[in-house]
């Protein structure tokens, strides 16, 4: 792949869109690129994938400004959705997606960071809509993504002003879980992937599924979508195990013996 590497770590995957000359903007190949990457997974094998930028200026620094520049109406739909299937597919992809934010995350680059479980961020991280002063609106997301992520007057504000925000206020508001120094963000994220890779598969998968799902219902509604997720749990034998293992602890400290989760 000329844009995006993607390699394993035990049951953790990292895909790293590397476009440096662009500092990783997004045109349609790196877009096409990130989606094979995407649908390759092996999700058998890999509990979490985490996304980054390669170097250590800019995590993605928007859709390409020079392809975008001369799109038709038609041209810009067709880019728009492309974007917007991509970033839904990796919001609904059943295992969790750490963004780890290493720069620039501006316009589209901020937008995939949203699509993503939750972001992780180094120091010198600048997060942004810029749209708005260039003629266009946020495209993959960014007006309906910022504003459940922050609240929708925090979003507009943003948005409207097109103003970037370094790394202490996105922490500040909510848009990214923790600030750690650059060289501390790859060993920050592939630890708490692994700590998540470590847990129940079956289980984390349904917990991302009911927050997911549940978001879109009213309160009643995705206590239901909880209370299914919730019971098929307990067809899984992670559960049993999960389960037992605690039991015999109870039973016995000495007893107590890491629980690897099989995924069944
Ligand atoms: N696109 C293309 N090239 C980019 C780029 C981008 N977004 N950002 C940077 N580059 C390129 C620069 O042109 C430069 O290339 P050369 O001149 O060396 O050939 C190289 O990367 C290095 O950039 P700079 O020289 O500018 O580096 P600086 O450190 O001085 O500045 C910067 C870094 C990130 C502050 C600056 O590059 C910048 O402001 N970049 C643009 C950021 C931006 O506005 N991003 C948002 C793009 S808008 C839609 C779908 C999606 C979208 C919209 C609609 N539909 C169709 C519905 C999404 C829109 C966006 O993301």
């Amino acid at each position: 792949m000329a844009y995006v590497t993607y390699e394993t770590e035990g049951a953790v995957a990292i895909a790293t869109i590397d476009r440096p000359k662009a500092l990783n903007a997004l045109n349609s190949e790196v877009l096409d690129d990130l989606e094979k990457v995407i649908n390759g997974i092996d999700l058998d094998a890999v509990r979490c994938l985490i996304i980054t930028g390669a170097g250590d200026k800019s995590f993605v620094a928007g859709a390409d400004i020079g392809e975008m520049s001369t799109l038709t109406v038609e041209e810009g739909e067709a880019f728009g959705k492309k974007g917007n299937d991509l970033f839904r597919r990796i919001e609904t992809l059943p295992i969790p997606v750490i963004a780890a934010v290493n720069g620039f995350a501006l316009g589209g680059g901020n937008e995939i960071a949203m699509s993503c479980d939750f972001r992780i961020c180094s120091e010198n991280a600048v997060f942004g809509q810029p749209e708005a002063g260039l003629g266009i609106t946020p495209g993959f997301g960014g007006t309906q993504r910022l504003a459940r992520l922050v609240g929708p007057g925090m979003a507009k504000q943003l948005i409207y002003t097109a103003r970037n925000i370094k790394a202490d206020e996105a922490y500040r508001i909510g848009l990214v879980n923790q600030v750690v120094p650059q060289e501390e963000l790859m060993p920050t994220a592939k630890k708490l992937a692994s700590i998540i890779a470590g847990n129940a598969p079956i289980a984390v998968r349904a917990c991302k599924k009911a927050i997911n799902e549940g978001l879109q219902e009213n309160i009643d509604d995705a206590l239901v979508i909880e209370e299914k997720l919730f019971g098929s749990c307990f067809s899984s034998e992670d559960q049993k195990e999960g389960m037992a293992n605690f039991l015999r602890k109870k039973d016995d400290p000495k007893k107590v013996k890491h629980v690897a989760f099989q995924n069944k």
